[in-house]
């Protein structure tokens, strides 16, 4: 039974907002995980996989397919500490607002009392949190990305606990036939109130708008607590690197959604003799060790990767993960009961169910998966998993990399000149939009970090936090960045990518180990064009195209106003000494 008096009063106070038929406290067994999956069945939300054991492919509502970033609010106190970049409300009138629409929300449902635990069990970096909702199927994709249940409740002790509310809007009258996806596009809100450390999220089942774990509490709601505690939430996977000779290195990457995460994660290199395991593909908490040295451990205890895409190409570890006890979200579903998305196979089965349910064949002008289709699975499955992926002090970071995905001006790979550079990189940073979120795909934005749809606060008081951190007592890691998107005239990639990105990342360590020289530009330390294949292409600078970027930048660094520090400001400023 719940002990903890702060979690009690607020499971009565949202069962008398919210109106359910029942409560159900999870606890985190198997059995019970094997009730629910049994209701999502029943209810034909999960259709099961005849071909995939214990797995299940749910079809989500067509207007509920990816995070919707204009529907996302920050509702801090003050409306200059969400700033320029995040959608802001009054946090009393949007509360109130969100209580109009909880009102009542869960009648003829179960809301389900979810407390998890975010990082290792054990590990001092964790931040245990309750979510309530009333889906299923929130519920048992929560159990493959977090620790829930029971042992999240113990470590909870008495403390106070961040809140996560979410309603899938769509309140059942007495008789009525549910549907297989409910949802509530029109009044689709997700709400963050950071000095309370809560979310409200409503009308939507679907990813990051539901599970919100991931990046409304990971993310939105961990930036402004470490910014209090001295800590760093990031969209960043990590990832443990081998030599040939044995020696290991941790590095972080940030990469905007949908942009290889999770394949840089899981790589499989094709340099012999290199090695790559997997400690988180989107989110690191990070912290200074006493050594004085950056270590990061992963919140999450699970992926949810873009199923698009996933081949044995690649990604072939992200397929041997989800081989079995794994759930997909809008693939297509083959004749003999599997699953498949464009990009699986060179060619097409035949015959398929697409997406949204209907047959499909090769001839179909639609896609078969959604772009933004994801399978969610335990990361126990995944066999490159890091020894160290549940340390309760993380791994120390050698190197952390930047990028996004530009087709032009910017290069393969090159590393910071400094901290105030890398920082300066990182709030730079473009990058072409993809389906992850609602909205145009391929349209160039800033994204700062590849944090602007996840940073909780003002997103200038954040670079601000980034320069803090270097301290004469600390060992810095060196800043790189890297674009495995450059296109050539005819528009293909010019970079391989994928398992040969390790090129790229013996470069940085040959970088971190002093073994290698480098070329100094105002775009930072340059590796020699011989270096690597196509190295002209990859490694062009034009000046018209760098002159446009600064014109950009400075528009960009502007609409922070008085925040934007002016670290940054000299450092564009030197970058603009270099192309005019
Ligand atoms: O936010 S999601 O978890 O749905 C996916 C993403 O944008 O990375
Ligand atoms: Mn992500």
């Amino acid at each position: 039974m719940i002990q903890n008096e702060y979690l009690q009063k607020w499971i009565e106070e949202m069962r008398t907002l919210c109106q359910p038929d029942s409560v159900q406290i999870i606890t985190g067994t198997d059995e019970e995980n094997q009730q629910l999956i049994q209701k999502l069945v029943d209810k034909k939300t999960f259709i099961p996989l005849k071909k995939r054991q214990n797995s299940y492919l749910a079809r989500s509502n067509v207007d509920d397919v990816a995070r919707v970033e204009d529907r996302t609010f920050i509702c801090s106190n003050i409306k200059d500490d969400a700033g320029p970049t995040n959608n802001w409300a009054p946090p009393d009138e949007m509360r109130k607002k969100m209580e109009g629409l909880f009102k009542g929300s869960m009648r003829g449902r179960t809301m389900y009392v979810v407390p998890y635990c975010m990082g290792p069990l054990k590990s001092p970096w964790s931040r245990v949190a309750c979510t309530i909702t009333d889906s299923a199927y929130v519920v048992v994709n929560m159990r493959m990305m977090t620790r829930i249940g029971d042992p999240a409740l113990q470590m909870l002790g008495n403390n106070d606990f961040v809140k996560c509310l979410h309603s899938v809007g769509k309140p059942l009258e007495k008789g009525q036939q549910d549907s297989t996806w409910p949802c509530n596009p029109k009044d689709t809100y997700i709400v963050h109130f950071p000095e309370k450390k809560e979310v409200w999220s409503f009308g939507s089942g679907y990813g990051g708008n539901a599970l919100l774990n991931k990046k409304c509490f990971a993310l939105r709601l961990a930036t402004s607590m470490g910014r209090k505690e001295g800590w760093m939430a990031e969209h960043m996977l990590i990832i443990g690197v081998t030599n040939p000779q044995g020696e290991k290195k941790y590095f972080t990457g940030a990469f905007p959604s949908a942009c290889g995460k999770t394949n840089l994660a899981m790589l499989t290199p094709t340099l012999p003799g290199w090695k790559v395991e997997c400690v988180g593909d989107d989110i690191a908490w990070m912290h200074w060790g006493d050594d004085g040295r950056l270590w990061a451990i992963n919140p999450e205890a699970g992926f949810f990767g873009v199923a698009s895409g996933t081949s044995p190409k690649t990604n072939i570890n992200a397929l041997k993960t989800i081989e079995k006890n794994a759930f997909f979200a809008n693939v297509a579903l083959t004749e003999d009961g599997d699953v498949w998305w464009e990009g699986l196979t060179d060619v097409p089965p035949k015959h398929l169910i697409d997406w949204k349910g209907k047959d499909w064949t090769p001839e179909s002008k639609e896609k078969a998966a959604h772009p933004n289709s994801r399978f969610t699975v335990s990361a126990k499955q995944c066999p490159v998993l890091d020894p160290n992926f549940e340390a309760p002090q993380g791994v120390p970071i050698s190197g952390i990399i930047f990028g996004g995905r530009r087709s032009t001006t910017v290069p393969l790979l090159r590393q910071a000149l400094s901290w105030q550079h890398g920082v300066f990189l990182g709030a730079g940073t473009s990058s072409e939009t993809t389906a992850a979120a609602k909205g145009a795909v391929g349209e160039l934005r800033h994204d700062p970090f590849s944090m602007l749809p996840f940073c909780g606060y003002n997103m200038a008081d954040y670079f601000a936090f980034w320069l803090q951190q270097e301290k004469p007592e600390r060992k810095m890691p060196p800043i790189f960045f890297v674009n495995w998107f450059l296109k050539d005239k005819d528009g293909k990639f010019i970079w391989p990518g994928f398992g040969d990105n390790i090129q790229a990342i013996k470069w940085m360590w040959d970088r971190i180990d002093n073994k290698k020289e480098a070329e100094k530009t105002a775009l930072g330390f340059l590796p020699k064009k011989e270096e690597f294949p196509r190295g002209d292409e990859l490694f062009a600078i034009r000046k018209e195209e760098w002159q446009k970027e600064c014109d950009d930048l400075q528009n960009y660094f502007k609409t922070f106003g008085q925040k934007m520090p002016k670290e940054l400001w000299d450092e564009l400023g030197k970058l603009k000494v270099a192309f005019f």
